[in-house]
């Protein structure tokens, strides 16, 4: 995309995680330590499989960073790399190994994810689909199940292990084995146990934990069961619950339960809600998830946490991504994933990234947090609205250094304790230090207000008369007292620190909701001298017997302020919360920076005077800069630009923004009919006979009417559509046709006898009405079905329900006699010729199995059309190809739209290819998605793109009305990449052509 982008690729952050040396990774109650230093873990969900544009991982991973995220969290899924057992493929799409560098590169610390069974929405929850085969129970210690398991982690720890940050590999801090063990019995125990043992084995040496599925269960806790050689306990929550539309549950204190089930470890939340996934079928999308687990629950959950002592959060998910293929599960997921997560499906930055940034930025600044253990909090007085619970947190490490009363750093949180009450309070509370001596304070506090305690250093703060800190509904607080940062005395803030850094001086950014007041307090031997170097003034008042320096002052409009004295010299940038989400700070090398005002600043360089940037704009606008003195030459994405130094020395300038694309508009079609296997004539010789009588997994048959296992994974087709031909001679006329069918949620099935349409079902047993003459006896007869597989469930209960099998189950046509089964998958099974985009790409139908989908398919005998409407019951394909002119060196976001008025009552479907690539499925009796998101990876941004649909239709007349591009949004800048390497017809079926099959 841009021109940037080798300089992004060559960069390496220094941080432990990639200088190439061992480090050792240790914990207490409080957190994690790396070399001895506390570490607060900051972690965001990413999984490479929903962003099939290896190039644009990086994009993720860059904004992670940037918004104060110091790690990523990364599920592997097995069943991605690994079609057929023994088979394992990390190339390309796949390349595991690249994205661990690529984390390294960009500065964040991994936690890794392997599974075996991950959940996750995924199909299968992980597992690779041969797996339904096994007769024994997965999730145990079962030998075929365990012998494929290990094997799994043998190959997978091979790649994880080289990155560990122990010795000097890599970044990889933490190792989740399996996951959300659903509870201790025996069984489980004994199997995670086994998993355990054998990470060890692999030379795994970080710390191990497992996540348990809630905070109330105490399940494998290191050095109990199912925990004997784990070093850490974690938990996931999801305090809102999953029902985007439905009410928001409610949070609570966790901490002394947690630390009751392991008192040695720190509080780690290895999953917590960042959105939710939405399902097939739903009447919201994500957008309406987004909306659901908001800012402000997400200010709130990270203030709970914060309060409850968490120092080690994932949030699940940071990016979402897209269920493209056939990688879902369907039961929780249709193809988008975007969660409403903060990063959203299309890698756009959306208001809640911003909140993150907030915690992720304080916890980074403000050390001591991680070292903070739980205290008596302050007595709260609340007015106007609901009462308010306030927690605090106190950290007696290294006092002496890191606060002004040598008593240690606080952290005072601030909710309603109902965290879904909507009314506004405000609060006072009496703040008690050591330091001053309450005595020297008598003379200076407030007046008589409610709320005072005489006995505290400040009897109430905010002592600004009538000031008070709001608490407006389902807002939440973090606050921080007595804490010392470099040579400079915070003695509270009612703002809250976004960060503190040396950015060619020291500066204090403090942040609060636009139009409410703050209040900040600093300590210093001598009045200092105070200047407002832009923004409103703020109301300053120095309390000499305290030698408190008070600012006073409504955020809104950005001020900077430079205080002096007693040769020290502190910038302090009072902002508000909208503009957090413009602010970033980077590691430049040399130094820290912090740039205000774009879309997202990526990477920054420091060489000499020269400070080298790298980031996104949405529109043009200026520029800010905080960075070291002697900077006197930008660049902006490789561009040099002019920089000049305002009133407060910041570098200033102004960026472009990105030009707006014109998608091209789709005006025709070429067309084919694509479903000869349902014609009573059609030659299936050639395909494999279904004709076993027994299965290892009970659940995939024999069925009882039929006498034969019918279930597609026990035949090598695991994916998408499966074609069954049944050929019978009746002894009497068929009147009925019973078809159990094992599609999943939202699947169907499509069933022909002698090729009159019989009609369609979903999951389940539906019996079709023969009519009469269609089947008569003592003449051969044929039933074809077509099934669609909408991916294999999960198996979150440990039950067994993944190994419910896909296809037919069986069919029962009375007076038929036996009858001889064939059955027809995606071409090559297991073994697809398209290795590149892989077994998730594609199912059987006839389309696929000809290259249909492909660029350069042959379709110069199609029809042309502008109706995508259906002329019967069955498969159709349209082709077209686009013509795309996007924008160089920006990023723009593409997505297909498929419109349809038929308000859900038409039948059919649509299998979406882009480039050969299955990019999604449209259900529209099912919905709700409309509109897909093309990863850019399949786009070809300038030229020609290849747009293939599949639609089956359960009946005749029914189709979109309209498919489009839509451009969900332009920036300019981006990280390189382009369109995947990745085969064409010529390619992949040229040679069969040219064999003249
Ligand atoms: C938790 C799973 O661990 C994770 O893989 C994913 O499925 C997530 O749920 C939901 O998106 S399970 C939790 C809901 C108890």
């Amino acid at each position: 995309m841009t021109q940037n982008a080798d300089s992004a690729a060559a960069r390496s952050l220094a941080f432990p995680g990639n200088d190439g040396k061992p480090h050792r990774v240790t914990w207490d109650d409080k957190s994690l330590k790396i070399d001895g230093e506390r570490l607060t873990v900051w972690s965001g969900e990413f999984h490479y499989w929903r962003l099939p544009s290896p190039d644009q991982w990086r994009d993720v991973l860059q904004k992670l960073k940037a918004s104060g995220f110091n790690a990523v969290s990364l599920y592997f899924f097995w069943g991605y790399h690994s079609s057929k057992p023994g088979s394992y493929d990390f190339s390309g799409i796949r390349d595991i190994d690249r994205l661990l560098t690529m984390a390294e590169e960009e500065g964040l610390y991994v936690i890794a994810r392997p599974g075996p069974y991950i959940n996750a929405e995924a199909s299968m929850g992980g597992l690779p689909a041969y797996m339904t085969t096994h007769g024994g129970e997965e999730r145990t210690a079962d030998p075929q199940n365990l012998a494929a398991d290990l094997e799994w982690l043998k190959v997978v720890n091979r790649i994880i292990g080289k990155h560990q940050i122990t010795d000097g590999g890599g970044s990889v801090i933490a190792y989740q084995v399996e996951n959300e063990q659903i509870d201790n019995a025996p069984k489980h125990v004994e199997y995670i146990e086994k998993l355990q043992a054998v990470v060890e084995e692999h030379g795994i040496d970080v710390p191990l934990f497992h996540n348990d599925w809630g905070d109330g269960h105490g399940y494998n806790v290191p050095g109990g069961p199912g925990g004997s050689r784990l070093d850490l306990y974690a938990f996931d929550t999801y305090p809102l619950g999953f029902d985007c539309k439905g009410a928001r549950g409610k949070l609570s204190d966790f901490e002394s339960r947690i630390r009751g089930y392991s008192p040695k470890t720190p509080v780690f939340i290895a999953e917590g809600q960042g959105g939710a996934f939405t399902s097939w079928g739903r009447d919201f999308q994500s957008g309406e998830c987004a909306k659901f687990v908001d800012e402000a629950f997400t200010r709130q959950f990270a203030v709970n946490n914060l309060a409850n002592g968490v120092t080690m959060f994932n949030s699940y998910m940071e990016y979402g991504g897209t269920n493209w293929g056939w990688t879902g599960d369907p039961g929780s997921g249709f193809t988008s994933y975007d969660y409403g997560a903060p990063i959203s499906e299309d890698r756009r930055i959306t208001p809640k990234l911003a909140v993150h940034k907030e915690f992720g930025y304080l916890q980074n600044a403000v050390k001591p947090i991680a070292s903070a253990q739980n205290v008596t909090p302050p007595t709260i007085t609340s007015t106007g609205g609901g009462p308010v619970k306030a927690q605090q947190r106190l950290s007696t490490e290294n006092a002496e250094d890191t606060s002004v009363s040598g008593n240690g750093m606080r952290l005072i949180t601030l909710r309603h304790p109902d965290s879904n009450d909507t009314s506004t309070s405000q609060v006072t509370f009496p703040l008690d230090l050591a330091d001053p001596p309450k005595a020297a304070t008598s003379a200076s506090a407030g007046g008589n207000e409610s709320g005072e305690d005489k006995n505290s250093a400040y009897r109430r703060i905010p002592q600004q008369k009538n000031t008070a800190i709001s608490i407006a509904g389902r807002d939440a607080k973090t606050l921080v007292a007595d804490y010392a940062f470099g040579p400079h005395r915070l003695v509270y803030s009612t703002s809250q620190v976004l960060t503190q850094l040396d950015a060619g001086g020291d500066l204090l950014a403090l942040d609060g909701t636009k139009g409410e007041t703050g209040e900040t307090v600093l300590r210093f031997a001598s009045k200092p001298k105070v200047t407002t170097l832009d923004g409103a003034p703020v109301d300053v008042t120095w309390d000499a017997d305290r030698k408190d320096l008070r600012l006073n002052y409504t955020h809104g409009d950005a001020r900077t302020l430079r205080i002096a004295g007693g040769g020290k010299e502190l910038t302090v940038l009072i902002t508000d919360r909208d503009a957090v989400a413009t602010t970033w700070q980077l590691d430049a090398g040399r130094s820290d920076i912090l740039v205000l005002g774009p879309e997202l600043a990526r990477t920054a360089r420091l060489s000499g005077a020269q400070l080298d940037l790298t980031g996104d704009t949405r529109k043009p606008g200026p520029l800010r800069v905080f960075a070291p003195k002697n900077v006197d030459v930008l660049t902006w994405n490789g561009r040099r630009i002019d920089a000049s130094r305002d009133d407060t020395g910041a570098l200033v300038a102004t960026l472009p923004g990105p030009q707006k694309p014109t998608m091209p508009g789709i005006d025709s079609w070429r067309t084919a009919d694509s479903d000869p296997e349902h014609a009573a004539g059609f030659d299936d010789s050639g395909w494999k006979k279904a004709d076993r009588t027994t299965a290892d997994n009970p659940k995939h048959g024999p069925g009882e009417a039929s006498g034969v296992v019918l279930d597609t994974d026990e035949y090598g087709f695991h994916e998408g559509d499966t074609w069954y031909r049944g050929h019978y001679t009746p002894a009497e006329a068929s009147t009925t046709v019973k078809v159990s069918a094992k599609t999943g949620t939202a699947g169907h099935a499509l069933v022909w006898l002698n090729g009159r349409y019989l009609g369609a079902q979903g999951d389940g047993t539906t019996t079709h009405k023969v009519p009469d003459g269609v089947a008569e006896p003592g003449k051969p007869a044929v039933l074809a079905v077509l099934v669609r597989n909408m991916g294999h469930y999960e198996d979150w209960s440990s039950d067994g329900r993944s190994k419910t099998g896909r296809g037919l189950a069986d069919v029962a046509v009375p007076g038929s006699g036996k009858v001889r089964w064939r059955i027809q998958g995606a071409a090559g099974g297991p073994e697809p010729a398209d290795t590149v985009r892989g077994i998730c790409n594609n199912g059987g139908l006839y389309g696929e199995r000809k290259g249909g989908h492909l660029p350069g398919a042959p379709d110069s005998s199609w029809r042309t059309t502008q109706s995508l409407k259906s002329e019967r019951p069955g498969v159709r394909w349209f082709r077209t190809e686009t013509e795309l002119r996007l924008p160089e060196g920006s990023d723009t976001a593409v997505g297909l739209r498929i419109a349809d008025n038929s308000a859900r009552a038409d039948k059919y479907r649509v299998q979406i290819f882009v480039n050969g690539w299955n990019t999604g499925q449209y259900v529209n009796n099912v919905g709700p998605q409309q509109e897909f998101v093309i990863p850019s990876g399949f786009l070809k941004e300038r030229g020609k793109n290849t747009i293939a649909l599949a639609i089956t239709a359960e009946q005749t007349g029914v189709g979109p009305d309209s498919v489009e591009l839509v451009d969900r949004g332009t920036v300019l800048g981006g990280v390189s990449g382009g369109q995947n390497e990745s085969p064409g017809y010529r390619e992949l079926l040229g040679a069969e052509r040219s064999r003249g099959q």
